[in-house]
């Protein structure tokens, strides 16, 4: 007999059993229709003698994929998902998860009021509240310690780390892990239970935690947190659990995640939350089939073309490297070979996956083993003639629907394509350095490339597990244009008064890892110094230029790994230098600039504000199809710091 509770909630009974399903799609949010059904299930069980208990489950691959954040902000239909996750836990019979795919958040959050937890090897459990800002608000932080102890629960809360089935099963989040039918063995976990007391694991006590382990973890966590509020408040409310009762802790929890909730950072997380997922869509590719893709030649196996390597090995694909000659393929499979063991020593990759990875590699000393790839991307020097050349030969190599790729961060992929016999399959992958670390793709989208050809693009760079983000064709395409914006700002900043230490410590405050000028050391002078030099020529004479830059490279200060850059590097360790200081007063004097102080306050709104408005330009331009794009671009490519949104999130643009 089927029992509809809700429009997303339904049930029926099987051996006594009332198995409840949860079928609000795509991942069984916890909406206000969802958390009513669940509800009225359970009141339901409880006043049906013939009812013994209950099984929570959800529909398709998701158990409950948390709260719905786009609720947030708005008025709240009651239950609200603390009275449904206190109603499960209160019910006198045994309520009973069969967990079925991802527990997260609010989803977790009901598992832990249920009396029994039974896990499928799909599932995926944890809180990643803090991911959006804020903490979980519906109990994990009091009742996940109960089962999992304070470090282990405060370590899950503080990062929203996912743990796999087994490991829940290790940390006592889960009763089982089975591969059998599991609402068969959940039914029949509920008729072992029935009788005895339920288990509420809010009712368990909290076991003493081990001090140094918990704040050898915090401190590790902080670290990363930089800037962010809500993992210092998970970790504290996780290690108040044991130190006063469960009712106390919940009202702790719940305020705070009020607060949190409300305020900017969450508001921000939410947005960069959304944003991913919008970036995705492009308007012209509903129902464009992405071209079928498994082998992927790489072309120019220095750092970035290694790194795109193992991105495609750890992506599945079958790789073919390809250098010049026989020795330079030879050196850049080392270079592969190298990260690989690297992730192997820390663990980030096991010898099997590394055996798997080098048994789908190949490298070469010539293009023309490339012919059967379905794709290849280029990685070579960034050389337009050097580029153009090579696609030349690549075209006549590969097969005719072969897609040819250009991980260029300057030059123009439209030269390249014209250069083709088939510039409808060249499209831009820009990635960024390190290939197989960095999520970020600039997907180009150049003048001629074909719908399907994109389409494949967006489909590889998901699939190396990247976030993809579309681009038109202009000079430094999204984020190195947004990154030129912020630099010429910074150094009108200098002219005026500001120095690089006080830039670098105000943009440091704001929530960036580094200041610009740190960056810049870090990144070395000297290409945009080559590309300033290539400009000279046709720059406006209107345009205000500062020099001081060109004038460091003209002392040989290239950066960090010069060991002078904007800073001096005695012992590797950043410096401030009285040679720069001087060499920037000089530029004032030549221009007769009588410099003022500058407060940190300006330097920010000056520097987002140079960033807004050249996003505001790329997006009058087309170059980015949203405002939001932009925002993924700077935090995921330019350490722009998430907690604030990106430029136009933070210029009210987005
Ligand atoms: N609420 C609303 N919409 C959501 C959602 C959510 N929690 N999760 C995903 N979506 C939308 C998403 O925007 C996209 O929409 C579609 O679902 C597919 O998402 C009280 C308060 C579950 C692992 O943070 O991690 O619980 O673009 O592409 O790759 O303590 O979604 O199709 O229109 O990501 O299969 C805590 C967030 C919330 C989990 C599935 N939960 N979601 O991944 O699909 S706060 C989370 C995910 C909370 C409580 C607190 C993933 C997923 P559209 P998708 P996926």
């Amino acid at each position: 007999m089927s029992l509809t509770f809700s429009a997303t909630v339904t049930g029926s009974v099987t051996d006594g059993v009332l198995v409840v399903t949860i079928d609000n799609p795509p991942v069984n949010a916890a909406s206000a229709d969802m958390r009513q059904g669940l509800f009225a299930a359970i009141d339901h069980a409880a006043a049906d003698s013939g009812i013994a208990g209950v099984v929570v489950t959800g529909a398709g691959k998701t158990f409950v994929g948390g709260a719905d954040i786009r609720e947030f902000g708005k008025p709240m239909a009651e239950p609200l998902l603390p009275q449904l996750v206190n109603h499960i836990e209160a019910c006198d019979k045994p309520v009973v998860a069969a967990i079925n795919g991802a527990a997260l958040g609010g989803g977790l959050e009901i598992a832990l009021g249920c009396h029994h937890r039974i896990a499928s090897p799909a599932a995926k459990l944890g809180l990643p509240e803090v991911k959006l800002g804020i903490v979980p608000g519906a109990g994990g932080t009091q009742r996940l310690p109960r089962l999992a102890g304070i470090v282990a629960a405060a370590e899950m809360a503080a990062t929203g780390r996912m743990v796999g089935a087994d490991e829940a099963l290790a940390l006592g989040i889960v009763d089982e892990v089975t591969t059998d039918d599991l609402v068969a063995k959940a039914v029949a976990a509920v008729g072992a239970l029935a009788g005895d007391p339920p288990r509420r694991s809010g009712e368990l006590a909290v076991q003493a935690a081990d001090a140094e382990a918990f704040d050898k973890m915090s401190a590790k966590v902080l670290a990363r947190a930089r800037g962010q509020d809500a993992p210092a408040e998970a970790l504290r409310l996780v290690r108040s659990a044991g130190e006063r009762t469960l009712a106390e802790g919940l009202v702790d929890e719940r305020a705070t995640f009020i607060r949190l909730r409300d305020a900017d950072q969450a508001k921000a997380l939410r947005h960069v939350f959304f944003a991913e997922r919008a970036a995705a869509k492009v308007d012209g590719l509903e129902g464009v089939e992405p071209r079928p893709i498994r082998t992927i030649g790489i072309v120019g196996l220095g750092l970035m073309g290694s790194g795109i390597a193992v991105a495609a090995l750890d992506g599945g694909y079958t790789v073919i490297g390809a250098e010049m000659t026989a020795e330079a393929a030879e050196k850049g499979r080392e270079r592969i070979v190298a990260v690989l063991d690297r992730n192997v020593a820390s663990g980030r990759l096991d010898a099997d996956g590394r055996e798997k990875r080098l048994a789908r590699l190949t490298t070469s000393g010539r293009l023309e083993d490339l012919a059967d790839a379905d794709l290849v991307i280029e990685a070579v020097f960034d050389d337009l003639a050097v580029k153009t050349e090579l696609f030349q030969r690549l075209d006549a190599i590969v097969r005719p629907d072969a897609v040819l790729a250009t991980n260029t961060s300057y030059l123009d992929p439209d030269v390249l394509a014209a250069a083709t016999t088939r510039p409808e399959r060249v499209v831009g992958l820009h990635f960024f350095s390190p290939a197989n670390i960095m999520r970020l793709v600039e997907v180009v989208n150049c003048a001629r490339t074909a719908p399907d050809v994109l389409a494949t693009a967006l489909a590889v760079a998901k699939k190396l597990g990247k976030l993809p983000v579309v681009s038109g064709v202009t000079e430094g395409f999204i984020g190195n244009s947004i990154f030129s914006a912020y630099r010429r700002e910074a150094e009108f900043l200098l002219e005026d008064g500001a120095l690089p230490q006080e830039i670098d410590a105000a943009m440091e405050a704001y929530g960036f890892a580094m200041g610009p000028f740190a960056v810049f050391d870090l990144a070395g002078l000297e290409i945009a110094w080559a590309r300033r030099k290539r400009q000279a020529g046709t720059r406006d004479p209107a345009e205000r230029y500062v020099e001081i830059a060109d004038r460091l490279c003209e002392a040989g200060r290239f950066g960090q790994k010069a060991g002078r850059g904007w800073y001096a590097y005695p012992d590797g360790k950043r410096t401030v230098d009285p040679e720069v200081t001087a060499l920037i007063e000089a530029a004032r004097t030549k221009k007769s600039i009588v410099a003022r102080r500058i407060e940190a306050e300006e330097i920010v709104s000056r520097l987002l504000g140079a960033m807004a408005a050249e996003g505001d330009r790329l997006l009058a331009n087309k170059i980015a199809l949203r405002a939001s794009d932009i925002d993924l671009v700077l935090i995921n490519g330019y350490g722009f710091p998430a907690h604030r949104g990106g430029p136009m999130f933070a210029a009210g643009r987005s």
